[in-house]
């Protein structure tokens, strides 16, 4: 065989699903968003990102903020997000000490995007932030109790993908690919990026690398589950599963 076939399987399938966004959830870096597309105050917000074990979203940098204000542009096009979308940040507890985000002129260098003399302590209780419409996605403070729009987020398990590789005796990969009617879709990627990739696909469990030789390699990633694979081809090798086909 001049073609090295490879089947790489990720640890534990159970795994790889919580690696990967509910539907309707948004992937970027290593959390999933989804916007909240009612208005509600901001504790009734947090509770509903809390009923997917998720939080109020918090923007921990630039990147992160323009996702998460593009995601609400997206969402709400063409007009944005109304009167604005809550995120994490607040001084409920304690005036004046913003859990989750800096304080405007806080020295430590973690990411803040308030807007021009926010957050302040209009009266008497803005003690929630929101991403403000009419100021770019800038943060704004007010009463917890305002009706708003809200953007929840959900860290993504992070853990280093296990890949089984059956090596022959000869110090080759033997594993046999999986069957093509099972290919999602394929592109040039390497091992690595080939298993990132398949993490970050919703419908991914397993994918192939095949090489094409010259150093170049295809990377396809498949849909087929062990509940696809007929008893007898599932191998089980310490705590990983392939299929012996
Ligand atoms: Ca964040
Ligand atoms: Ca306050």
């Amino acid at each position: 065989m001049d073609v090295l076939d490879v089947l790489l399987l990720m640890a534990g399938f159970e795994a790889s699903v919580a690696t990967v966004c509910p539907v309707g959830w948004h992937r970027y870096g290593k959390a999933c968003y989804f916007v909240v597309n009612e208005i509600r105050g901001w504790h009734i917000a947090k509770s509903i990102c809390a009923a997917s074990q998720a939080s109020l979203a918090v923007p921990n940098s630039l990147e992160e903020q323009t996702f998460i204000w593009e995601l609400l542009q997206w969402e709400f096009y063409p007009d944005g997000p109304g009167n604005g979308a809550w995120i994490g940040c607040n001084d409920i507890d304690w005036e004046g000490d913003w859990q989750n985000c800096p304080l405007r002129g806080d020295d430590t260098n973690a990411y803040q995007n308030w807007r021009e003399g926010k957050p302040d302590n209009q009266r008497g209780g803005a003690d929630c932030a929101l991403m403000v419409n009419s100021a770019g996605g800038k943060w704004g403070n007010q009463l917890c109790t305002n009706p708003r729009y809200a953007t929840c987020e959900l860290a993504i398990i992070d853990y280093d993908p296990l890949f089984c590789l059956q090596i022959g005796t000869h110090g080759h990969i033997i594993s046999p690919c999986l069957t093509d009617n099972h290919v999602l879709m394929e592109f040039d990627q390497g091992l690595e990026s080939c298993g990132m990739a398949c993490l970050s696909h919703p419908k991914c469990s397993s994918f192939n690398l095949k090489d094409q030789g010259q150093g170049k390699t295809v990377c396809q990633l498949n849909d087929l589950t062990l509940q696809n694979a007929a008893d007898e081809d599932v191998v089980e090798i310490e705590n990983c599963y392939g299929l012996d086909l």
